[in-house]
C-alpha cells in the first residue's frame, strides 16, 4: 500500500497553532524531550516546555446549550468532529478521561511499558497487565488510584481493554492500521456497499489517520524488526502468507531513534500505556484539524452519565466531571440539539443499555446492547530454539501478520514483547473467526451493566489460531510458551483489545448510525460493527464513521 500520510509538518503546525481551545493543549509530539530508556537509563526532563499552554479553558459550564455533543474522543467521535466542524457546525466533546497534556515528575507524559505507575491503569490500585506473568514470575504490581490510561475493564467472562483520555484508544493502542481484504468485508459490515468504503471511505480514513509503511529495506536490516522476521521465516517454512501492515507511527522518527538521534519512543518499548514520541495518535490528526477549525472544544475528566429527551426539544444530557481519583467533582446538565455516542463499543453500549431500560430513551429498540463481539482476539507465545534469537530491542509497533484467514479463520499479528532482553520468544495477537456473541443487559439490583460472554467461547478462536502455530511448532520443532498468562497456560483467552458491537449498524440504528426512536441521536464509533473485522479495527471504524458522517450531514445537518 502506497503511503497516504499527512504531511507531519503541516500536522504539527495546526497543533502549534489552534490547541488553545478546550480544556488542554494536545502536543505536539517533536515539542516533547525526555528519554524513556528500556534499561531505566537517565530521564532528560525537557517535557512539553515548548507547547503553548491554553490560556483560557472552555470546559463545559452548567446549563450550556450546544448544537452538538460527542461522548467520546476516539476514532469516531474525532471524525464526526472534523467532518461537523468542517460544515460550519460548533461541537463540544466530553471525554471521561484525561487530557495527557502535562509532563509527570519523570519529565514525560506517559509512562513506560515495562513500569507502569500511577499513570498507566483507569482507576485500579493494582496493575492488571495483559501478560500477567513473565518466566514463571507475576507482573503485577500494586499502583495509586487514579484516572490512568489504559481501562482493563472486567466483565464476568471477559477483561476488555481500552483507551481513556483525549485519543481514546488511538493513546494505547499499536498502530497497526489494517484495511480488510476486501472479500471478508461482507463478513465485517453486511449492508453497507464494499464498492464505496474501498472507493472512498478506506482512503480518505487512511489519509486522514496518517497511515504508512514501514521502508521495507530498514524493515529488513533493522535490529529492532529481528523478531518480525524471525516470525516472517517460521511463517514461511510452514507455508503460510505473511503480510506487511501499514502503521501510523512516524517512521522517519523511528529511523532516526535507531539512529540515536531522538529520544526513544517504539524503541523504548513505549505503547501500551502511550507514547511519548513518534505515533500519530488522533490528537495529531483528526483532533488537531477539528480543533482548527476553531468550532470544536473538548472537557477532559467528564463522563456522560444520561441522555433524555429535552422538553423543549433536542436532549438534556448529564455529565458528571471526575478528579483524578475518579471522585465527582460537580454534576452538570447541558442541552444539545445532536448527540454521537463515540465512547467506544463498550461505552456506547452500557450507556444505551441503561438508558433504554430506565426509561429515559425508552423509545431505543431491542436491539439495543446485542451482537458484542471481541474480534476472536487470543494471544500466545511461542518459545524457539536457542540458535534462533528474537533480539532484546524490539520496536512496540507491530509491522506484520500471518494470513491463514481463508484456510483457518486467523490472522496472527506478529507481536512485540519489548521487554530490553533476549528471551527466544515470540509472541502473536490472534484475530480469528468466532460465532460467539454477547449481550449487554440492565442489572438493576447492582446498578450496572452486565455482559453474558463466557470464556469459554474463545474455544473457535483458540481453534483457529491453532491451525497456524501448531503448524509452525511442528516443522520448527518448538513449543508453546506456558509462562505469560499465568502458570502453565498456554492462551491468553481472558480479554480482548478490540470490542466490537453492541448498537449494531440497521439492527439497533438505521444503516447510518442514526438510532432508532429518538431522532437526533447517533452512533458513530465501534459499537456499530457487528463483533469482528476480520484485522485490527480502528481503520474500518474510522471509514465506517467517515461514511455515515458524510450522508448524516447532507441529509440532518444541512437539510
Ligand atoms: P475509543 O477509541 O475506545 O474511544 C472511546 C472514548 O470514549 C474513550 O476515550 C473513552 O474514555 C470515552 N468514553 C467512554 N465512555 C464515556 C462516557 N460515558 N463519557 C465520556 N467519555 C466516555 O472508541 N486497533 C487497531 O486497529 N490496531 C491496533 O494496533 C490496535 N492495538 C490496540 C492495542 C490495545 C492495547 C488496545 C486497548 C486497543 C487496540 N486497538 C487496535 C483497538 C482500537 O484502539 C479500538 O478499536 C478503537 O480505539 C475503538 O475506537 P472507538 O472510536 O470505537
Amino acid at each position: 500500500m502506497r503511503s497516504t500520510a499527512l504531511p507531519s509538518t503541516a500536522v504539527h503546525d495546526v497543533s502549534r497553532r489552534r490547541f488553545l481551545s478546550g480544556t488542554g493543549s494536545l502536543l505536539g509530539a517533536t515539542a516533547l524531550g525526555g528519554a524513556a530508556a528500556l534499561g531505566g537509563g537517565p530521564l532528560s526532563g525537557l517535557a512539553a516546555a515548548a507547547e503553548p499552554r491554553p490560556t483560557a479553558p472552555r470546559a463545559l459550564v452548567d446549563g450550556a446549550v450546544v448544537p452538538v455533543l460527542v461522548v467520546g474522543t476516539g476514532y469516531g467521535g474525532s471524525v464526526a468532529a472534523l467532518r461537523l466542524a468542517e460544515a460550519g457546525v460548533d461541537v463540544h466533546m466530553a471525554e471521561m478521561g484525561m487530557a495527557w497534556d502535562t509532563p509527570g515528575s519523570d519529565g514525560n507524559i506517559f509512562a513506560n511499558t515495562t513500569r507502569p505507575d500511577y499513570r498507566s491503569f483507569w482507576l485500579r490500585t493494582r496493575t492488571k497487565q495483559p501478560l500477567s506473568n513473565f518466566l514463571g514470575f507475576p507482573l503485577d504490581k500494586d499502583v495509586p488510584k487514579h484516572t490512568g490510561i489504559l481501562d482493563a475493564e472486567d466483565f464476568a467472562g471477559i477483561t476488555v481493554y481500552q483507551g481513556r483520555g483525549v485519543g481514546g484508544g488511538s493513546l494505547v493502542n499499536g498502530g497497526m492500521a489494517v484495511t480488510p481484504r476486501r472479500e471478508n468485508f461482507p463478513y465485517v459490515l453486511p449492508t453497507v456497499s464494499a464498492d464505496e468504503m474501498y472507493g472512498v471511505y478506506y482512503p480518505r480514513a487512511n489519509a486522514g489517520l496518517g497511515v504508512a509503511e514501514v521502508d521495507p529495506d530498514w524493515w529488513e536490516s533493522t535490529d529492532c524488526y529481528q523478531y518480525a522476521r524471525v516470525g516472517r521465516k517460521h511463517a514461511q517454512r510452514s507455508g503460510f502468507p505473511f503480510v506487511f501492515v501499514p502503521n501510523v507511527y512516524d517512521w522517519a522518527y523511528m529511523k532516526e531513534e535507531a539512529a540515536g538521534a531522538v529520544p526513544k519512543s517504539a524503541l523504548a518499548g513505549e505503547v501500551l500505556y502511550g507514547n511519548n514520541h513518534g505515533k500519530k495518535t488522533l490528537r495529531k490528526t483528526y483532533l488537531a484539524r477539528a480543533q482548527a477549525t476553531g468550532r470544536v472544544t473538548v472537557s477532559p475528566q467528564h463522563q456522560v452519565t444520561s441522555v433524555r429527551p429535552a422538553d423543549g426539544g433536542g436532549y438534556t444530557v448529564t455529565l458528571d466531571q471526575l478528579s483524578t481519583t475518579g471522585t465527582v467533582t460537580a454534576t452538570k446538565t447541558v442541552t444539545a440539539t445532536r448527540v454521537f455516542f463515540a465512547a467506544g463499543s463498550v461505552g456506547t453500549s452500557k450507556l444505551l443499555t441503561r438508558l433504554k431500560a430506565t426509561g429515559a430513551l425508552p423509545r431505543l429498540n431491542g436491539e439495543v446492547g446485542k451482537g458484542w463481539g471481541d474480534n476472536g482476539n487470543v494471544m500466545c507465545g511461542r518459545a524457539n530454539h536457542m540458535w534462533d534469537p528474537t533480539g532484546k530491542l524490539q520496536s512496540a509497533m507491530p509491522t506484520a501478520g500471518i494470513d491463514n484467514w481463508a484456510a483457518g479463520g486467523a490472522f496472527a499479528e506478529v507481536a512485540p514483547l519489548p521487554t530490553g532482553i533476549e528471551t527466544y520468544a515470540s509472541f502473536y495477537l490472534s484475530i480469528t473467526r468466532t460465532p460467539h456473541r454477547a449481550a449487554f443487559s440492565w442489572n438493576a439490583a447492582a446498578n450496572r451493566v452486565d455482559l453474558d460472554w463466557q470464556t469459554a467461547w474463545k474455544q473457535p478462536s483458540i481453534d483457529a489460531a491453532r491451525t497456524i502455530f501448531d503448524k509452525i511448532n511442528a516443522k520448527e520443532g518448538t513449543i508453546y510458551r506456558t509462562d505469560l498468562f499465568g502458570a502453565n497456560k498456554i492462551w491468553g483467552d481472558h480479554l480482548t483489545y478490540h470490542p466490537l458491537g453492541g448498537a449494531v449498524l440497521d439492527k439497533a440504528t438505521d444503516n447510518y448510525g442514526r438510532l432508532h426512536g429518538h431522532p437526533g441521536l447517533y452512533v458513530i464509533d465501534g459499537a456499530l460493527i457487528p463483533g469482528a473485522a476480520t484485522v485490527n479495527p480502528f481503520v474500518t471504524i474510522t471509514a465506517l464513521a467517515e461514511r455515515n458522517i458524510e450522508r448524516i450531514i447532507a441529509a440532518d445537518v444541512r437539510a
